[in-house]
C-alpha cells in the first residue's frame, strides 16, 4: 500500500485545497493529511476561521483523505514519515525546495498551486462585501 502524506492549515477549505488532496491521493492508495493545531498555526502567524478540531472533522470527510493528523510543530515531518510508513511527501510548490532534506525518508513531489483562490483571498473578498 503506497502512503502519501501532506501537511497545511486547510482553513475554509475551498477548490485549491481539493486539487491539491485528489492529487496527492492518485499518487498512492492511502493518504495522511496532517492538519496544522490552532497553537501550530499561531507559530505560522496565521489565525484559522476554523477550529483545529472543525478542521479535521472537514477533511475526514473528503472521500481522497483516509487519515488525519495533528501537525504540532515544524519539526515532526521526518519522525511522521517514519512512523506512518509513508512513502511520498507532497506539498504545494509554494513550499518548493523547502522539505527537500525529506528525500533521505521517501520521495518528495511539489504540485503546481490551483490559481485564484486562497483562505486569504476568501476572507479579503467577504471583508469587501460588508
Ligand atoms: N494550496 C494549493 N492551491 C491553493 C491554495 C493552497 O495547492 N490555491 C495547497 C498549498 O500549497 C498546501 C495545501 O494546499 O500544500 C494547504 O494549504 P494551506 O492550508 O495554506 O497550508 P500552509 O499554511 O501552506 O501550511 O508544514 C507545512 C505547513 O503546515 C503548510
Amino acid at each position: 500500500m503506497k502512503k502519501i502524506l501532506t501537511y497545511g492549515t486547510f482553513d475554509l477549505l475551498h477548490v485549491g485545497h481539493i486539487n491539491l488532496l485528489r492529487r496527492a491521493k492518485a499518487l498512492g492508495d492511502y493518504l495522511v493529511v496532517a492538519v496544522s493545531t490552532d497553537e501550530f498555526n499561531a507559530i505560522k502567524n496565521k489565525k484559522a476561521y476554523y477550529s483545529y478540531e472543525d478542521r479535521k472533522t472537514i477533511l475526514e470527510a473528503l472521500k481522497y483523505v483516509d487519515e488525519v493528523i495533528p501537525e504540532n510543530n515544524w519539526e515532526q515531518k521526518i519522525e511522521d514519515v517514519q512512523a506512518h510508513q509513508i512513502d511520498t511527501f507532497v506539498m504545494g510548490h509554494d513550499w518548493e525546495g523547502k522539505f527537500d532534506f525529506l528525500k533521505d525518508y521517501c520521495e518528495v513531489i511539489y504540485l503546481p498551486r490551483t490559481e485564484g483562490i486562497s483562505t486569504t483571498k476568501i476572507k479579503e473578498d467577504l471583508n469587501a462585501l460588508v
